[in-house]
């Protein structure tokens, strides 16, 4: 019994086979960019200066814009530290003296009966909130898509959990005299200097989410109890509650109301769930609200040995927009469930939850997978269909991985 594996023939050739060749299929995606002279998993890459405070060991990096935080540095205390929250810049950052005087930088709000341009000084008198989200990359879990879209290989760190402070966005927009007629969207801008010579259309982020998600969102001045990093949009930054990182603008310089999606390209054409191969069009669902989903980080997270007895298997779960009642723990790969526990204070619906489940494991292998249930009793997905772009793969079964018990 004792090498046994835990899942059955239908379970190797549906799930195992095909989680294991996610899991590769990442790693060999990796290695086949990676330049010359890659530095190897002993000796990782080094950070790039603008986040030389973040914990090196604790991160991967696969570019100097885009850098994932390990699987193994998540921890069991729901908030993901500062200093191992995944990066990623569509376009350099703005240069770090944007942050030397935070109470002078300004957001121009419009589509208001009343618009006007505000410093963080001014939004710090309108109100003041604390929201815990999930930030997570439109793309985390990309290297789990067996097609390989094409895009950084994210596996599950580029997530975290992450507490803001700041002003409700509605309480400006109240204090600015309500929304102009017609407002439909709610648009934000970062404040990144243009390269020049090009359609700035072409590369500005500048990013439209539905109205109604002005109902949660927050002009955020502090993450994690400290003014917010310059490298994850400080001064000021929006944030919008349960939808995918993109939508939540860095440097935000403005924020705009109307009837109209923003021209773009980041919302014309990209970030667009279109079918593999095909090129995003306005006519595509836009990469907004984050879906139901879990995935599982110890006792181990790499696969390697642990040792028989009680085993405390853990990981996070999140409902995105609602909040998450209740996850499974499977140890051969889908065919058998037990519900877990959920670990420590629940931060809210935008939040992620760790939980555990405590099990004896006799010596063997065993196929790790979890899937999370909201609110609404709506399952996370087993498996999320390829995209274009890779975006928002939340299935339970590629993000499955196997363990050795010894
Ligand atoms: N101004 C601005 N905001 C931005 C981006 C950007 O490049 N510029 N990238 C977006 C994307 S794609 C993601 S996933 C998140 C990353 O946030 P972080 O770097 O703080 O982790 O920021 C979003 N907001
Ligand atoms: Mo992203």
């Amino acid at each position: 019994m004792s090498n046994t594996p835990r899942w059955s023939r239908r379970g190797l050739l549906a799930g195992t086979a095909s989680a294991i060749a996610g899991a590769t299929l990442a790693r060999v995606g990796h290695a086949q960019t990676a330049p010359a002279g890659t530095p190897t998993a002993a000796q990782p890459r080094p950070l790039p200066p603008y986040v030389n405070w973040k914990d090196p060991n604790q991160m991967i990096v696969h570019t100097a814009t885009t850098i994932e935080t390990k699987k193994s540095a998540f921890g069991t205390s729901i908030i993901t530290p500062s200093d191992r929250l995944y990066i990623r810049n569509n376009l350099p950052a703005p240069d770090v003296s944007i942050v030397a005087n935070r109470d002078a930088w300004e957001v121009s709000v419009e589509g208001v009966r009343q618009p006007r341009t505000l410093s963080v000084a001014d939004l710090k008198g309108m109100g003041l909130e604390t929201v815990a989200t999930v930030l997570q990359c439109s793309g985390n879990g990309r290297g789990y898509f067996a097609d390989s879209p094409s895009g950084t290989k994210w596996t599950v760190g580029a997530a975290g959990c992450v507490i803001w402070s700041g002003v409700p966005v509605r309480s400006v927009v109240a204090a600015l005299g309500g929304l102009a007629d017609g407002a439909r969207f709610m648009t934000g801008t970062g404040g990144e200097t243009l390269p020049a010579g090009i359609d700035p259309k072409s590369v500005m982020v500048e990013r439209s989410v539905p109205v109604k998600a002005m109902d949660d969102a927050m002009l955020a001045w502090e993450m994690n109890g400290q003014p917010l990093p310059h490298a994850h949009g400080g001064p000021l930054r929006l944030v919008v509650p349960g939808y995918s990182g993109v939508n939540n603008i860095k440097y935000v310089k403005r924020l705009a109301f109307g009837a109209t999606e923003s021209d773009a390209a980041i919302q014309k054409t990209g970030y667009r769930m279109s079918p593999p191969g095909v090129k995003g069009d306005p006519s595509q669902p836009a990469v907004w609200e984050m879906d139901v989903k879990s995935w599982i980080n110890g006792p181990t997270s790499d696969g390697g040995p642990v040792k028989a007895g009680l085993v405390q298997v853990h990981g996070v779960a999140m409902g995105a927009t609602r909040p998450v009642r209740r996850v499974d723990v499977s140890l051969d790969g889908g065919q058998t469930w037990h519900e877990a526990r959920f670990v420590g204070p629940d931060l809210g619906r935008f939040a992620w939850r760790q939980f555990v489940l405590p099990i004896q494991l006799q010596p063997g292998q065993y196929m790790l997978a979890s899937r999370a249930q909201d609110s609404r009793f709506n399952w996370q997905v087993e498996t999320t269909p390829s995209n274009a772009g890779g975006y928002l793969n939340s299935g339970w079964r590629s993000h499955a991985f196997p363990i050795t018990v010894a």
